[in-house]
């Protein structure tokens, strides 16, 4: 009787753990999706560009987001919703970007916050995204430093002027769950002991 029990157990124990999404966006909706945000941290530029949900240069779908090159020393920000990632670990962010002018290319950066209700000053560089490559190319980055944070807040910040032009699609942030797993495991070991 015994072992019929410990079968599934031992399933729950050694089986890789998967990992979760917390968080994909296609830009589908066509414009800016809810709990996302864009920030002017520097000049507006000549044109007043910044990021935008457009149906230029998808990855998949119809719409991506883009931010041409302007004139002005532009320091645009697009900021993802907040994440409560305080029950996972290995947290990583994934983005696939593509872009043109890699000569021009004046700064995109990959930023990353634990602060509620974050301002630009809260926020560190994770990573730098670097000149656009000429297709579309994934870009994992590691976001482990941030694991069981309550309010992890990614963001994208265009810096230059007369710079490149970038094309982003299908942000991700996944993560493996730590404490729901091992509660789980636990509370299996008391109902057979018991
Ligand atoms: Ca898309």
């Amino acid at each position: 009787m015994k072992k019929l029990i410990l079968l599934p157990l031992a399933l729950i124990l050694f089986a890789a753990p998967m990992a979760d999404n917390l968080l994909t966006e296609g830009f589908e909706g066509g414009s800016l999706p809810g709990g996302w945000d864009i920030w002017q941290e520097g000049d507006p530029g000549y044109y007043g560009y910044t990021w935008s949900v457009a149906p230029f240069y998808p990855h998949t779908g119809s719409y991506g987001v883009y931010h041409y090159w302007d004139y002005g020393d532009l320091d645009n920000w697009l900021v993802t919703p907040t994440l409560d990632v305080s029950a996972y670990e290995n947290l990583s962010l994934t983005i696939w970007h593509m872009g043109a002018y890699p000569g021009d290319y004046t700064g995109s950066y990959i930023m990353a916050s634990d602060i509620a209700s974050p301002n630009a000053g809260d926020f560190t560089e994770l990573d730098e995204i670097g000149a656009p490559p000429g297709s579309w190319t994934e870009l994992t980055v590691d976001a482990s430093a941030y694991d069981g944070e309550s309010d992890v807040t990614f963001a994208f910040s265009y810096t230059g002027d007369y710079g490149h032009n970038i094309f982003m699609d299908d942000v991700s942030v996944d993560a493996d769950p730590v404490a729901a797993v091992e509660s789980a495991s636990l509370g299996e070991i008391k109902a057979i002991y018991r």
